[in-house]
């Protein structure tokens, strides 16, 4: 294919409910959508980086900037462009993954239509459905914190996973522990918010039988890592740590994680996720997809990469209605505790570009090739 146009929208949805990690509260998402015109058809991407660099150093002004300046006149000068073939043509920019996979993701997404093929399909999927768990952010209280939580369990939610930091972990997770019973699945997420010394404190979290703890230490820090598996008992996961499928491997190789989070926006976009999954799954190692509060657009495309066989435990996709009161697509409903994996061609969702209208914060901006 051959790409006419790519269009770069900002947008900003409003949140059900403030979300709290320990890097900061938000209370709307401020989302880069990348809607792509091709002589094949059209693909819509969406990128997961935040509105400010406190999650990642990715952040949407910088993701615009990458875009607009270095990626897209890779795009643009390709004689022939194949998804498969983008990591290659989006080497000479180093990092900024969460830009090339909104990128990848437009590109995938219309490729898939023109060939009426759904992501699934494409991906490898193996499930039509998909095991859903929601991540819970950090409360005022505990008494809301537990509100909330029986709230999802209402809903149907297959796992509960909590938002920890210090100051806001043992007692918490007992709390939720106690309200949901023995045997309902329990993980937690640190978001990078604790040190190595931390590690007798962490090993108490042993007593509330977690599935997992997620990304306690730096994300360069896998060392840290490697002493706290060595340490507890339950296992760990790590996030933002796993950029590639080499820094995965590694990682395992080192007993720093047993369980992995993917993350296709952490890692550079799907077909890098569905390398690391590969090499997972290779390792005998479960891996669960993440989330990043994508509108249906990544939603969709979640669901699809969670369908896939190394996909064993309830990942982070959870229904449009945990974040947005009304989604850019066609809204994600539980069922049981589950998301349907979309079967239309590419994300098979429609992007409701009257909401994207609506919901902007600047004008579109539209990048085109300089000449032919
Ligand atoms: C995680 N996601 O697993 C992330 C963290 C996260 C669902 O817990 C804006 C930008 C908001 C990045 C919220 C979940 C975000 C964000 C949460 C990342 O670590
Ligand atoms: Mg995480």
């Amino acid at each position: 294919m051959k790409v006419d146009s790519i269009t770069l929208h900002r947008i900003a949805m409003p949140l059900v409910r403030p979300f709290e990690t320990s890097f900061g509260r938000e209370t709307e998402r401020v989302v880069l959508l990348v809607h792509l015109v091709t002589d094949v058809g059209e693909g819509w991407g969406e990128c997961v980086a935040g509105a400010t660099p406190g999650y990642s150093s990715e952040y949407v002004e910088g993701c615009a900037h990458v875009i607009e300046h270095h990626l897209a006149p890779l795009l643009f000068g390709a004689p022939v462009l194949r998804a498969a073939d983008l990591e290659r043509l989006f080497a000479p920019v180093v990092g900024h993954r969460m830009a090339k996979a909104a990128l990848e993701a437009a590109v995938l997404d219309a490729e898939l239509r023109a060939s009426g093929t759904s992501f699934a399909r494409h991906l490898g999927a193996v499930r039509n459905e998909v095991d859903c768990g929601v991540s819970v952010g950090i409360s005022p209280t505990i008494h809301e914190l537990l509100d909330e939580v029986q709230g999802y369990v209402d809903a149907g939610y297959r796992r509960i996973k909590l938002k920890i930091k210090p100051g806001w972990d043992l007692e918490p997770v007992r709390r939720v522990r106690e309200l949901i019973g023995p045997d309902a699945a329990l993980q937690v997420d640190a978001n990078t918010a604790y040190t190595r010394r931390d590690i007798p404190h962490l090993r108490r979290l042993d007593a509330s039988r977690l599935l997992l703890i997620e990304q306690p230490f730096d994300e360069e820090d896998i060392a840290s890592h490697v002493a706290l598996a060595q340490a507890i008992e339950t296992p760990v996961c790590l996030d933002e740590s796993i950029v590639s499928a080499g820094v995965a491997i590694d990682a395992i190789e080192r007993g720093a994680t047993s369980i992995v989070n993917v993350k296709p926006g952490r890692v550079g976009g799907y077909l890098p996720a569905v390398a690391i999954h590969d090499a997972c799954l290779a390792r005998g190692i479960p891996v669960w997809c993440g989330g990043m509060l994508e509108t249906g657009i990544g939603r969709a495309m979640n669901v699809a990469l969670a369908a896939l066989p190394g996909f064993t435990l309830p990942g982070d996709t959870s229904a449009s209605d945990r974040y947005y009161a009304e989604d850019l697509t066609e809204p994600f409903v539980l069922n049981d505790g589950r998301l349907a994996v979309p079967t239309g061609p590419g994300s098979g969702v429609t992007v409701r570009t009257d909401l994207v209208r609506a919901w902007a914060v600047q004008p579109p901006r539209l990048l085109q090739p300089r000449a032919r």
